[in-house]
């Protein structure tokens, strides 16, 4: 049988360089790239594209999409006006992981979102995000750690009869490096773990479609931590069963 394709959403890097000036440069990191090609998938990268044609033709290539980590969602997308502390925003970028994340839906291929990817799936699907998490009253724990890239810093709870639950158990200790959170989860997801101050640590679709994300970074924890790399070998398995379908 053929390795899954997965296509892995693009970021946008934009490098200052005195000779140069300011070049555009689309990229993904690494660490998505060896996950998913260490489980047993094919990752093709897609180009931050504005052509719908051209989006919609990699989409119904692909078995399933990887919705990576990145910057802050522009909090209009949830009606929101600007916070303060509100961290850099693209409309392109929003744009492009909304249309993807839709329509990956609309074609029933399985979607994994990790940190951003999260997010962004959240508020394609309806919900809202703190914009800070110093918004969030009460008790909190430090989600930017000051650590290793693959250093589990921060425990979580994980929801019984969850796939989460069936992935990583009851429990779980996490990295964590994000400094916003979900708000209001979107309608026809579960809330499969939590943090000890009551982040929404990772989400699920109910019944209808794969679509599983999380607020870590399993991509950076793969090679020294087990229990992760599970989250990437049943995201490609799921993959694997997928027939392609059309978008409406
Ligand atoms: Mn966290």
């Amino acid at each position: 049988m053929a390795k899954p394709l997965i296509g892995i959403l693009s970021r946008i890097f934009t490098e200052y360089d005195k000779d140069i000036n300011c070049i555009e440069r689309c990229f993904v990191s690494m660490d998505y790239i060896r996950a998913i090609e260490n489980s047993g998938g094919s990752p093709i990268i897609i180009p931050l594209l504005k052509d719908e044609e051209s989006l919609k033709k990699l989409l119904k290539d692909i078995d399933g999409l990887l919705v990576p980590g990145g910057i802050d969602v522009n909090p209009l997308r949830y009606n929101e006006e600007p916070f303060e502390k509100i961290g850099f925003i693209s409309d392109d970028i929003d744009d492009f992981d909304i249309k993807a994340i839709r329509w990956t839906y609309e074609l029933r291929k399985p979607i994994l979102g990790i940190c951003r990817g999260l997010q962004v799936i959240n508020v394609a699907f309806g919900g809202s995000l703190y914009q800070d998490l110093s918004l969030k009253s009460g008790y909190r724990i430090n989600h930017w750690q000051k650590a290793k890239k693959d250093t589990p810093t921060h425990s979580i709870d994980i929801k019984t009869g969850t796939r989460m639950f069936n992935l990583l158990g009851s429990s779980a200790i996490v990295n964590s490096y994000h400094h916003q959170a979900i708000k209001d989860l979107a309608e026809g997801f579960i809330a499969s773990s939590l943090s000890m101050d009551g982040i929404i640590e990772s989400i699920e679709k109910v019944n209808d479609g794969y679509v599983l994300a999380v607020q870590w970074h399993p991509e950076m924890m793969f090679n020294s931590h087990e229990n992760m790399r599970k989250i990437f070998i049943d995201f490609i398995e799921e993959c694997q069963k997928q027939n392609k379908g059309e978008i409406s």
